[in-house]
């Protein structure tokens, strides 16, 4: 019977998980790469975001190959009783990573804005609770999970804010190019994290979708907030003297 069953990834979401490691690896050669065709005081951009991608990359390749995962059980068919002790696959790899990357992400975002040291630091702060908070809740397997999920999505609704708001305004008084990067890749950013929680409520959270899909959604997410986020930054940057931010 389906006692002690587990809810895991089939072939199909190991693969699209392998094709997301190749391109988090690609992405990472070509950023490092193109810093070598600047001077050397117009690479920090590059070096940030290839670290990004490099780091999802390793967090890729391990939940295509089957590691970094804990069980968590799961109520999924109350109806049947014969169901019982059923397992969800929660990759907990995914966090180690977004500890790592997500304040890079922010880094690249708030240094291009020009903002203070620490206004980027209290941002960081903020993003690593709402992190730390996503973990707690998908290893919490009573309703309690629901109050972690909460705390999470106040952090991401103040990061929201510093990005919408305070340093959208920094970068506009910062001048023309600056502004438009910014806004560009600010708004990219505040639309696709808001997808998160979304992510998360209905795989590590409700259960509702299969670990096939899970591997779907975040990893369309992450491809979009990564890759294509990096890309736009460094497009941006083309034209922004590194002295102008302070850097
Ligand atoms: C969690 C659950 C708790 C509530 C909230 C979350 C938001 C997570 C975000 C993650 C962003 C990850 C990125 C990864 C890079 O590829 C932790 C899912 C609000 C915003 C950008």
């Amino acid at each position: 019977n389906n006692a002690h069953a587990g809810i895991k990834i089939t072939t199909h979401g190991s693969d699209w998980y392998w094709a997301v490691t190749a391109i988090m690896m690609v992405s990472t050669i070509v950023f490092a790469g193109m810093a070598y065709t600047k001077p050397r005081q117009h690479r920090i951009f590059h070096y940030i975001t290839a670290a990004i991608t490099m780091v999802a990359s390793i967090a890729y390749f391990s939940m295509a190959s089957g590691l970094g995962w804990t069980g968590i059980a799961v109520e999924f068919q109350r109806s049947d009783p014969k169901v019982f002790g059923l397992y969800r696959e929660i990759f907990y790899v995914r966090y180690i990573d977004w500890v790592i990357t997500t304040p890079l992400l922010l880094m690249d975002l708030l240094l291009t804005a020009g903002l203070p040291w620490p206004t980027i630091m209290y941002t960081i702060l903020i993003d690593e609770i709402m992190i730390v908070t996503g973990l707690a809740g998908a290893l919490v397997r009573t309703s309690y999970k629901w109050g972690y999920f909460a705390f999470g999505c106040m952090a991401l609704a103040f990061i929201v804010y510093v990005l919408v708001w305070e340093a959208r305004l920094h970068a506009n008084a910062m001048g023309r190019d600056i502004g438009r990067t910014f806004l560009i890749c600010g708004s990219w950013t505040a639309l696709l994290w808001c997808l998160y929680p979304i992510a998360w409520g209905v795989s590590e959270g409700g259960n509702v979708i299969a670990p096939d899909s899970e591997a779907v959604f975040y990893g369309v997410l992450d491809v979009m907030a990564k890759p294509v986020f990096g890309a736009l930054l460094i497009w941006g940057h083309r034209n922004i003297d590194p002295a102008a931010l302070g850097l």
